[in-house]
C-alpha cells in the first residue's frame, strides 16, 4: 500500500513539474523547479528527460508512459523529471544538453542525430518501410540494435525507437499529385542533411527548420511541410495548410536515449529497470499512435482539408532512388547498414 501511495505521489509530482515546465515556458523556472532545493520531496534519484513536444505528441506520451513505468518499478524511489513543450530548447539543443549531461534522457526525432551519426540516416531512408510491421521488424531486430549501439561513439546510449509515424506531404499551393507538382514549393524539413536532400531531388526547395514550425507556416516562411497525420492534427496545420497527400515518403522513429557516461555509472539493477521502462514505453507508444491513424486522417477531411489518398508515389521514387548512391550514403559502415536493412526486409 505505501509502495503504491509513494508511486502514485512520485506520478503526481510528475505530472505537476510538466505542467509547470509548460507554463513558465522558461527553462530556466523549470530548472529551478527541478533543483534539490526546491523540491524536498523529490527522490535522490531525479533524472531529468526532455522532449520538444506538447503533451498529447507522440515524444511527450512516450517520455510520460516511461516516468510512470519507473515510478511504479522503483516504488517511487526514482523520479524522471519530464520536460515538454520546447522547456529545453529545440531537438538539437536537447541533444546538445544530453551529450554534456545537463540531461540525463531524451526522446527525439531520429532525424536530428543525422549529422552526429549518421548511421541513423538508414532509419529514415524514404520509401524503405511501406508497412508498421516492416518497420518493427528491422528496427526492433539486430539492424536496429546495430544503429542505437552506434550512438556510443557520440557519448550517448540508444535506448530503444520509439514511433513518429509515416509521413505525408501538406502544402498551402496546390493539390500535389505526382513529383512534378513539387516544383519550386518550398517544404520545411527537419535539420537533416538527408531530409534536405531528398525534397531537393524531389524538386522542392528544402527549408530547414527546427520543431516547433506553426509561425513559420503562418508567416509564409515555407509553403508546406510533411510529417505524420497525428503530428498535422494535434498541431492543427489543417489550420494554416488547405492540402494533404498521403505520401508515406518517410517512416519517421524516435530515438530514446541516454547520456552514456551517466548510464554506465548507474547502478547495474537501476540500469536494467530504465532500459526495460523504455523498452516497454515505446512499445505502448507505438502501439498507441497506430490505433490514432485513421482517425487523423478522417478528422483532417472533415476539417476541410483537400486529401490526395493515392499519389503517384511511383513518380516520387524515380526521383529519389539514386539517394543511396550520393555522398550521403559514401561511407562504407552506411552502405552496410542500408543494405543489412534491406536483407532483413527481404526475409519471409
Ligand atoms: O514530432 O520536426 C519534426 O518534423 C518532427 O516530426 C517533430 O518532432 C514532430
Amino acid at each position: 500500500m505505501i509502495r503504491r501511495l509513494t508511486a502514485l505521489a512520485a506520478a503526481f509530482i510528475i505530472m505537476t513539474w510538466a505542467v509547470t515546465a509548460a507554463a513558465s515556458g522558461a527553462a530556466g523556472a523549470a530548472e529551478k523547479a527541478a533543483d534539490k532545493a526546491d523540491c524536498p520531496a523529490c527522490p535522490k534519484n531525479t533524472y531529468r528527460l526532455a522532449v520538444v513536444t506538447k503533451p498529447g505528441a507522440a515524444q511527450t506520451v512516450l517520455a510520460e508512459k516511461f516516468a510512470s513505468l519507473v515510478s511504479q518499478a522503483s516504488g517511487g524511489r526514482t523520479l524522471i523529471y519530464v520536460y515538454h513543450s520546447g522547456a529545453k530548447g529545440d531537438e538539437s539543443q536537447i541533444l546538445e544538453l544530453l551529450r554534456k549531461g545537463d540531461l540525463h534522457l531524451a526522446v527525439l526525432t531520429a532525424g536530428v542525430f543525422d549529422s552526429l551519426a549518421p548511421e541513423t540516416r538508414v532509419v529514415e531512408y524514404p520509401f524503405l518501410f511501406h508497412s508498421h510491421a516492416q518497420a518493427d521488424k528491422v528496427l526492433q531486430g539486430a539492424p536496429g540494435q546495430e544503429v542505437l549501439a552506434s550512438l556510443r561513439e557520440t557519448g550517448l546510449k540508444g535506448m530503444a525507437f520509439g514511433e513518429n509515424g509515416f509521413r505525408h506531404l501538406t502544402n498551402n499551393l496546390r493539390p500535389v499529385r505526382q513529383a512534378a507538382d513539387l516544383k519550386g514549393l518550398r517544404v520545411r524539413v527537419m535539420e537533416s542533411a538527408l531530409q534536405r536532400e531528398l525534397w531537393q531531388r524531389l524538386g522542392a526547395v528544402s527549408v530547414p527548420h527546427p520543431w516547433p514550425i506553426e509561425d513559420l507556416l503562418s508567416g509564409g516562411g515555407a509553403d508546406g511541410q510533411e510529417n505524420p497525420l497525428w503530428v498535422i492534427w494535434l498541431y492543427r496545420f489543417d489550420k494554416l495548410q488547405k492540402y494533404l497527400t498521403l505520401t508515406g515518403h518517410v517512416y519517421s522513429a524516435h530515438i530514446c536515449a541516454a547520456n552514456l557516461a551517466w548510464y554506465e555509472g548507474l547502478p547495474p539493477a537501476e540500469r536494467e529497470m530504465l532500459e526495460r521502462a523504455m523498452i516497454e514505453a515505446a512499445a505502448y507508444q507505438r502501439e498507441l499512435n497506430r490505433r490514432n491513424e485513421s482517425q487523423g486522417l478522417s478528422r483532417l477531411k472533415e476539417a476541410g482539408m483537400r486529401v490526395v489518398e493515392h499519389p503517384d508515389l511511383a513518380s516520387f521514387k524515380q526521383k529519389t532512388k539514386g539517394l543511396a548512391e550520393s555522398p550521403l550514403f559514401a561511407q562504407p559502415k552506411l552502405k552496410e547498414l542500408l543494405e543489412l536493412f534491406r536483407r532483413e526486409l527481404a526475409k519471409p
